[in-house]
């Protein structure tokens, strides 16, 4: 599909209990490269193959949780563009400089109803992935490191008002629906899945009383081995796993979910399919997230802790 207007997930800045030990964990044990620290304190990373300067920037905080979710817009205009459509929309917004986060343009932040700050820009310095671009190799020693994801893929987020959070995505921003579980009663949404691309999803919300909590953030990995030889460096390391390896029915994703050391889940995944704005959007019922297999095909059933345990 023709690319344009919000390209993908940026970057995504994460409250971690001590710095150092959020570093050892998605540096050494995932596998990121750090490309940087600003005068806050605050450390950059990014997965080997993404080419921009930084997708993750974790701040020490006395609580875990995340600070914003970023997506990268084609160039200055469509941001521009997007800021114009947010305040008609009735979305409050604001303008952070560039350079506030190192290497990163201008960005537009905003409110939306589950409590979460989302951003869009249009720059950030692109590094490379290491590989050059005339004949390159396809992978380096670096890609070889850790768990070694390819980039940050999506984030589920959990808050109220998830209806409205739909029709901002879908009418302002231009995502469209590509999977929803139903409430109990059937009568609206416990969980949607909206995409920007042609991935299964960029973002994903579950309606929950609290706001501006984060059930995942999500790196995607290349092959169901390479899933299963990030549960092997996870237990090597003493990580603690919640669900997996397994394959959620909802978005076909095999995937491992697991908790940083300050309890941020994080999940490793492959798969999914490659939806298209025209595909009418698979509908799961609320039964169907547990004995259906929705959250996890293989044992039908819906872990406590999918629907209890955030940051
Ligand atoms: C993902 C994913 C559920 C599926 C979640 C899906 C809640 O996290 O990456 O596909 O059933
Ligand atoms: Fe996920």
């Amino acid at each position: 599909m023709a690319m344009t207007g919000v390209l993908r997930p940026g970057h995504a800045q994460l409250r971690v209990l001590n710095l150092e030990e959020g570093v050892r964990h998605y540096r050494d044990v995932l596998g990121m490269v750090e490309t940087g620290r600003d005068a806050q304190g605050r450390v950059y990373l990014k997965c080997w193959d993404e080419r921009d300067h930084n997708s993750l920037i974790l701040r020490e905080a006395d609580s875990a949780g995340i600070d914003f979710f970023a997506f990268k817009v084609l160039d200055k205009a469509t941001l521009d563009d997007f800021d114009e459509k947010l305040r008609a929309y009735g979305l409050e917004t604001a303008r952070i400089p560039a350079g506030e986060l190192l290497e990163t343009g201008e960005r537009v932040r905003f409110e939306i109803p589950t409590g979460h700050q989302i951003e869009l820009y249009a720059e950030k310095t692109a590094v490379g992935n290491g590989l050059q671009v005339l004949n390159p190799p396809p992978w380096t020693p670096a890609s070889e490191k850790g768990v070694a994801p390819v980039r940050l893929d999506h984030c589920l987020l959990y808050g109220p008002n998830v209806e409205e959070v739909q029709k901002i995505f879908t009418e302002v921003l231009g995502f469209y629906l590509v999977e929803r579980v139903l409430t109990p009663d059937g009568d609206g949404n416990a969980a949607i899945w909206l995409s920007c691309s042609h991935k299964v999803h960029d973002i994903a919300f579950v309606e929950h009383a609290e706001p501006g909590k984060l059930h995942h953030l999500s790196f995607m990995l290349e092959t169901w081995e390479e899933v299963l030889r990030a549960g092997d460096i996870l237990s090597m390391n003493k990580v603690p796993l919640d669900i997996g390896p397994t394959r959620h029915g909802v978005t076909r994703g095999c995937t491992i979910y697991a908790w940083d050391p300050s309890g941020n889940r994080f999940e490793t995944f492959m798969g999914g399919y490659q939806p298209y704005p025209d595909y009418e959007p698979t509908t799961w019922t609320f039964e169907g997230l547990g004995v259906g297999g929705g959250l996890d095909y293989p044992q039908r059933k819906l872990h406590e802790t999918f629907l209890t345990v955030v940051s």
